[in-house]
């Protein structure tokens, strides 16, 4: 079952009674994995929900994700989007403005490292400035309710853990930090960029390297301790929420993949249609700041009512 957008609440209403502006239709699929797309419930299709079943098929997700003991969120640059952080793909990304080999790679360090400074010291500034929004306030709340919750984030922000959340695996490393590139030695990129103007590289290390912000990079590995604990619980999961990434870049989005496999319950929150929404078999269109509270509301309501 695949629903968009944003409509478990609605459809979580008494059969026909389908709260707020959507209604959902089942547009194809087969019965255990139909798609249901959300209308606006001025269309022709408004009342279908109720003669196809999908209002109690929407229930068994809720009461499926309330009862889980092992979830897993996942998270990309969506899920600080609304806190003002830039995305990297789709018209508005990073990557629509700047070429990522000019960027994002060891070989462009290595060939202008000021301007991999100039924009990274441009994001720091974006990132320390940024508060955490509704999403992962939601998703912070949800250790209360499912006490081994990990997220694996691949955003470099650190805006889950000033969220609250305690149990975060940075995939993609974090920007509040940096190393030698050469030694391996670590400090704190604020330390690294104070009183350094903007045009200058941040003093070298001792050992005459020059220091870079611990992110990986294209054709880096991911720090291997991250990845392992993120594909054993992945693995283990009851439950796997996908927010706001486009689930393109590997081998982060391997784990979504893994969840399927090893048959978790994968739901995608996401503003739009993305790579894993086939994969997905529940798809919440909007925007993760809405539809995290929304799907909140329904897991407390689910349990008080149970
Ligand atoms: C909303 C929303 C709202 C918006 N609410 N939703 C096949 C297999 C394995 C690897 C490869 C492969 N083919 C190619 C590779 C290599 C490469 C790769 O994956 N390339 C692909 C692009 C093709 N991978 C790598 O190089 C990785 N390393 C590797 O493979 O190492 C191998 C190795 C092994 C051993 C030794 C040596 C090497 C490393 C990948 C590193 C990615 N780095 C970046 C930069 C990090 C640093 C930084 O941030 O400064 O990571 S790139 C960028 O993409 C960043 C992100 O973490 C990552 C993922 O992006 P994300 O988060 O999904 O963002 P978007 O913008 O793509 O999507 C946002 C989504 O949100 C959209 O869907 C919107 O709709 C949605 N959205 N607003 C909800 N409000
Ligand atoms: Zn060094």
């Amino acid at each position: 079952m695949s629903v968009h957008p944003g409509c478990a609440a609605a459809a979580l209403e008494p059969e026909g009674e389908a709260r707020g502006p959507f209604v959902q239709e089942q547009v194809s699929g087969p019965p255990d994995r139909g798609r249901v797309r959300a209308q606006r419930a001025d269309s022709p299709a408004a009342g279908v929900l109720k003669q196809n079943g999908l209002v109690s098929r929407l229930r068994d997700f809720v009461a499926r994700f309330a009862a889980a003991r092992r979830v897993v969120v996942f998270t990309g640059a969506g899920v600080s989007q609304e806190s003002g952080l830039d995305v990297f793909r789709g018209t508005d990304g990073t990557w629509s403005r700047f070429r990522l080999e000019d960027l994002a790679t060891p070989e462009a360090f290595a060939r202008d490292p000021e301007r991999v400074w100039a924009w990274y010291r441009e994001r720091y500034a974006a990132m320390r400035q940024a508060s955490p929004n509704a999403a992962h306030r939601v998703i912070a709340s949800w250790q209360e309710r499912f006490p081994s919750l990990l997220v694996v984030t691949q955003n470099v922000d650190r805006l889950h853990q000033r969220a609250g959340s305690r149990r975060v695996v940075e995939l993609h490393g974090t920007i509040w930090d940096s190393h030698c590139a050469r030694c391996g030695r670590s400090r704190p990129t604020a330390e690294l960029l104070e009183g350094v103007a903007a045009e200058e590289l941040p003093r070298p290390c001792a050992c005459g390297g020059l220091f870079r912000p611990s992110v990986v990079w294209f054709g880096e590995a991911l720090p291997a301790a991250a990845f392992s604990e993120a594909a054993d619980e992945t693995g283990r999961s009851d439950v796997f929420v996908v927010v706001g990434t486009s689930a393109v870049v590997w081998p982060a989005a391997g784990l979504i993949e893994l969840a399927a496999g090893a048959g978790a319950l994968v739901v995608e929150v996401n503003r739009e249609p993305s790579a894993l929404s086939d994969l997905a078999q529940v798809a919440l269109q909007g925007p993760a700041g809405e539809i995290l509270p929304r799907l909140d509301a329904e897991l407390a309501a689910w349990r008080s009512r149970s």
